[in-house]
């Protein structure tokens, strides 16, 4: 019996997925203009920027039990106004189901929400290791100068709800002010 070769590869410095099983995916400014603080600004700024990118690698269907997915998140350095790019953000439809999260490269701030709106912050850089335990909703906000590069690992049936996070947000934006990344309260 021979011994077989992966038919997937993960690069270990850039988290780039490829071979079998594997897919990418670009959200665009268009995609996620409504998740910023300042509308105005995202309306004057160009909608094809890509604010950030996803690999994945899914062995088995979406919603599967006990199956497990692998991801790479990279977002782009950038801002909309003061605020930084960021992912949309969401909690899992199957709300008990976890995450973890681990930094590559680049520096960011991982911000977590509960169900009740009690929001918090870790800081995400390379090797940091974040477990998201269920119910909570999670995004990632680049404040750095070059890509945030994060890993990802979730179960296959753990599904995305993006619209409790479209209808009230997080209750803190993370923001430049005079070059430091801060967070401030969402006012919207
Ligand atoms: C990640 C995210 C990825 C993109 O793989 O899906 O960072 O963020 P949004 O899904 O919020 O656009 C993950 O948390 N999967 O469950
Ligand atoms: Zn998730």
């Amino acid at each position: 019996m021979e011994i077989k070769k992966s038919l997937t590869t993960y690069d270990l410095k850039t988290g780039t997925l490829s071979g079998e099983e594997t897919s990418h995916a670009a959200k665009r400014l268009s995609d996620v203009a409504g998740i910023f603080g300042d509308q105005a600004v995202a309306a004057a700024m160009d909608p094809n920027t890509i604010v950030y990118e996803v690999d994945s690698h899914m062995a088995v269907q979406e919603g599967t039990p006990g199956g497990l997915f692998f991801g790479t998140s990279r977002i782009h350095p950038g801002k909309v106004g003061n605020e930084y790019f960021m992912t949309k953000g969401h909690f899992h439809s199957r709300r008990e189901t976890a995450e973890y999260y681990w930094g590559i490269s680049g520096t960011g701030v991982l911000l977590l929400m509960d169900e009740t709106g009690n929001a918090w912050s870790e800081q995400v850089e390379p090797g940091s290791l974040h477990y998201i335990g269920g119910h909570i909703a999670h995004r990632l906000v680049n404040t750095g100068e070059e890509d945030l590069i994060v890993g990802a690992c979730w179960p296959s049936d753990a599904g995305h709800d993006y619209g409790s996070i479209e209808r009230s947000g997080f209750p803190i934006r993370v923001v430049c002010r005079d070059g430091k990344a801060v967070l401030e309260e969402n006012k919207a």
